[in-house]
């Protein structure tokens, strides 16, 4: 473990020198409050920068400095860190208060919060939500999970905070009051995190406490309906929804509705799949509880083109649609991109998957990959494993790399057919993060000739 710098330890400590870990850095010494940082890594990325822009910080890496969490009062714990960490308990002292970035904004922060998390459809959920408030002329904060870290946003300019919360942030998350707060769905995820699906559903169900309205997915088989009877209660869900509900109904068209009253055709809508609808939907019932105008929020809702990386069309090439689902990494997220996409095209689906497999149950992709998928292309860690599971539902390809599986999937389809990257995995073991594999993938793909 080394020592970058000389000061006495501080009575305040970051962990984590990542996105969420420079954020408080700037935080506390915009503030001229004395601080450290610890990162467990020997070299971690950013640290030749961070020495440069903070030269009078005491930089820590390598481990969990005994000399520094022993003497700690607040410690601000990055969301990478699990917080019962055997090695940060040994050494932190028992005194300290362990806190996350989220934490901290709450503590600082009057203006309401819209908090979303959920195993799928958090940036989507939270991207629209936030693209109805500034529809509806509101000054919005939007950021957390999503890549913009909370503690950035904090202004007191800001009307409204929307923020997209992991179940790791939620771990270090005390007092957060949300105006209005969703648990979207769960599926399995993480569990290379978790002791068992238990463990993270309770995670997220954090969300909820001191939250003035929860907004439930009536669907989900997993979450409970009403986690806690001391607040008001919204729901969304693909069925034809009761009064005070809101859900789909079907007539000449498809509708999304708020009881009886129909919102607005969902052919009308630019994102597409049942999973999106309840994203629309949910969205919806988030806005209405901090009383975003609904003409406002649908306006928002048809100009939503939803984001890159999530079920986005890359191009047609001879009679082949290409899609990147980069961002569907856990098993949950692919089985909604191949049901969502299932209409968009006459032929079958040659899916690309693989990659951290995260400890995931794979089983309950069987049965989605034989209704839609003709073949199945493999990479990255957990290629051998799907490959086990599935050769003897649908033909599978192992490959090396991107170039390879965009070249073999290219063999495989036909006119009519679609190609969807959709790993169920995520992404570290070959790539820098999602964004990176699927930026590599649409390049490729668009070099095909
Ligand atoms: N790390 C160490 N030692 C340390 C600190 C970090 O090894 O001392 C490792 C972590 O294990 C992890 C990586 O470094 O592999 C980054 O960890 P971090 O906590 O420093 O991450 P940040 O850069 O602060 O980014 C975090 C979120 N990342 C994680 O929760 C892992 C980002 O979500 C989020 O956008 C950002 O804060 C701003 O809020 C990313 C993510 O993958 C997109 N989230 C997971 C998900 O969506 O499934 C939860
Ligand atoms: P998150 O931020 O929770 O990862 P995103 O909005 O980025 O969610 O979507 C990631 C992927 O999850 C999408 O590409 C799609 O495959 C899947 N997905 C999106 N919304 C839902 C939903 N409501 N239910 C199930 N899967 C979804």
């Amino acid at each position: 473990m080394s020592a970058q710098n000389f000061q006495t330890p501080t009575d305040t400590v970051v962990i984590g020198m990542g996105d969420t870990g420079l954020s408080c850095i700037e935080y506390f010494t915009a503030r001229g409050i004395p601080v450290s940082i610890i990162d467990t890594r020997k070299e971690p990325p950013k640290l030749a920068e961070f020495k440069t822009q903070y030269p009078t910080v005491a930089v820590y890496t390598g481990g969990f400095p005994k000399e520094v969490l022993a003497k700690a009062k607040l410690v601000l714990l990055s969301p990478g860190i699990p917080k019962d960490h055997p090695d940060l308990m040994s050494t932190v002292s028992p005194k300290a208060e362990i806190i996350g970035d989220i934490e901290l904004l709450a503590r600082n922060i009057t203006a309401p919060v819209i908090s979303i998390t959920g195993s799928n459809g958090k940036s989507t959920v939270t991207t629209l939500v936030g693209e109805m408030a500034k529809e509806a002329g509101c000054r919005v904060g939007i950021g957390g999970n999503i890549g913009v870290p909370a503690l950035s946003l904090l202004s007191p300019e800001t009307e409204l905070y929307v923020l997209e919360l992991s179940s790791f942030q939620l771990e270090t998350t005390y007092s957060l009051h949300s105006k209005a707060a969703t648990v979207l769905n769960l599926c399995p995820d993480h569990l290379d995190r978790y002791a068992n699906l238990e463990e993270y559903k309770n995670a997220k169900l954090r969300i909820y406490e001191h939250c003035d309205q929860i907004i439930f997915n009536r669907d989900d088989p997993i979450l409970p309906e009403k986690p806690n009877d001391s607040v008001q209660f919204l729901s969304f869900g693909l069925d034809k929804p009761e009064a005070n509900q809101y859900g789909l109904i079907q007539s000449e068209e498809l509708w999304l509705a708020r009881g009886e009253e129909r919102l607005l055709p969902t052919g009308e809508c630019r994102i597409f799949g049942r999973h999106n609808m309840a994203n629309a939907l949910a969205a919806l019932a988030l806005g209405e509880s901090v009383g975003l105008p609904l003409d406002k929020m649908l306006s928002a809702i048809k100009c939503f083109k939803g984001l890159a990386h999530r079920c986005e069309w890359v191009r047609e090439l001879r009679g082949v649609q290409w899609f990147n689902d980069s961002k569907g990494t856990n098993v949950g997220a692919t089985i909604a991109a191949l049901q969502g996409l299932g209409s968009h095209i006459p032929g079958k689906w040659v899916l690309i998957a693989g990659g951290l497999g995260k400890n995931a149950d794979f089983r309950p992709l069987v049965s989605p990959i034989q209704q839609y998928c003709r073949a199945v292309v493999l990479l990255g860690t957990s290629a051998s494993e799907l490959f086990e599971l599935l050769h003897s539902t649908v033909p599978c390809f192992l490959v090396k790399d991107m170039e390879e599986a965009v070249q073999t999937a290219s063999l495989q389809a036909s006119p009519g057919d679609g190609v969807l990257l959709s790993p169920a995995c995520a992404s570290y073991d070959m790539f820098r993060h999602f964004e990176e594999r699927g930026d590599v993938f649409k390049a490729m793909v668009r070099d095909l000739l």
